[in-house]
């Protein structure tokens, strides 16, 4: 019998600086009840859904950025989301950005149960984007500014009848994310990601922003057996326009569905996780054909050493 999961991805379009978090709730949980009527089980939103993408904006103060933040989780504004969620029956994931009560800040992604309780919190790991003010910048990219990147590495959790997995934005570009859940027996990655058309320092490669994205998570996707479900902000968010192309992903590399627009809209597809062992127990039989004792420089070193 098959092992199905009703995924939605549901995407957002921009939201600009002056939207309160009350706005932004509502429209996720207009998404949820969209999600919901189409008898999907998890909702998936993208990285930083509460707020506009406020990276691209220096203080000279982080702490004037507080307000950016979440301190906790749910909070009197983001309660009404595990309210419904849990009336509708329906998990959700979010990504939003969190400051610890010892003020550390991350980007964060929580998974939430169909009763309404978090069960899983990730924290990004590769944080791109620079430190410091760079105001030659057409808009600023200050993540590393704002978030710490995270030690905790990448989880898989037992839920939703699978083992489900997650990362946030600039993760999905390497492979080492996946592979560190695949190692985990992951069968669903669940990513959301703001990623700004105009990003790569040559104009001419923004036209390559949507392969990228389908090639990065379709081998993910392949090369370890998952589906893998990518939620995009995307539309033009204070003036910078963002890709859309959110999809879920099966196992096989293959695209299910994908948005067709750049605004709120969701996709679903049913996602039966048995699928997943069709490629971890042949091609990608792990523990069969790996070789991690020729692999020590994955993990040995950070960046090329030419001989
Ligand atoms: N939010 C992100 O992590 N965005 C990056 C951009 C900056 C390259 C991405 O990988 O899409």
């Amino acid at each position: 019998m098959a092992r199905n999961l009703h995924v939605a991805a549901a995407q957002l379009g921009p939201i600009q600086k002056t939207d309160d978090r009350k706005s932004a709730v509502n429209r996720l949980l207009a998404l949820l009840r969209q999600a919901a009527a189409k008898k999907a089980e998890l909702v998936v939103f993208p990285e930083l859904a509460l707020t506009t993408f406020f990276p691209r904006w220096f203080v000279e103060n982080i702490s004037d950025a507080d307000h950016w933040y979440e301190t906790e989780m749910p909070s009197p504004i983001t309660a009404p989301l595990f309210d419904e969620a849990k009336k509708l029956g329906v998990g959700f994931c979010l990504g939003y950005a969190e400051l610890t009560p010892s003020k550390q800040r991350f980007n964060t992604q929580i998974l939430v149960d169909q009763k309404g309780v978090v069960v899983a919190k990730y924290r990004k790991v590769h944080i791109p984007g620079h430190e410091e003010n760079e105001p030659d910048r057409p808009f600023q990219h200050a993540e590393r500014y704002y978030f710490a990147p995270s030690d905790e590495g990448f989880g898989v959790w037992k839920a939703f009848g699978g083992r489900i997995g997650m990362m946030i934005c600039n993760d999905r570009r390497w492979p080492e994310s996946y592979r560190v859940m695949g190692l985990q027996g992951v069968e669903m990655i669940l990513c959301g990601y703001n990623t700004p058309l105009h990003y790569v320092p040559d104009p001419s490669q923004d036209v390559l922003q949507g392969f990228h994205n389908a090639l990065v998570m379709q081998s993910g996707a392949y090369q370890n057996g998952t589906f893998v479900v990518g939620v995009a902000k995307g539309g033009v968010e204070e003036g910078v326009d963002s890709l859309a192309d959110s999809s879920i992903i099966a196992p096989s590399g293959e695209i299910l569905a994908k948005t067709q627009t750049n605004s709120d809209e969701v996709i679903t597809a049913v996602c039966d996780l048995d699928w997943c062992a069709n490629y971890k127990s042949t091609l990608f039989d792990f523990d069969r054909y790996r070789r991690p004792e020729v692999y020590g420089r994955i993990t040995g070193q950070r960046g090329a050493i030419l001989g």
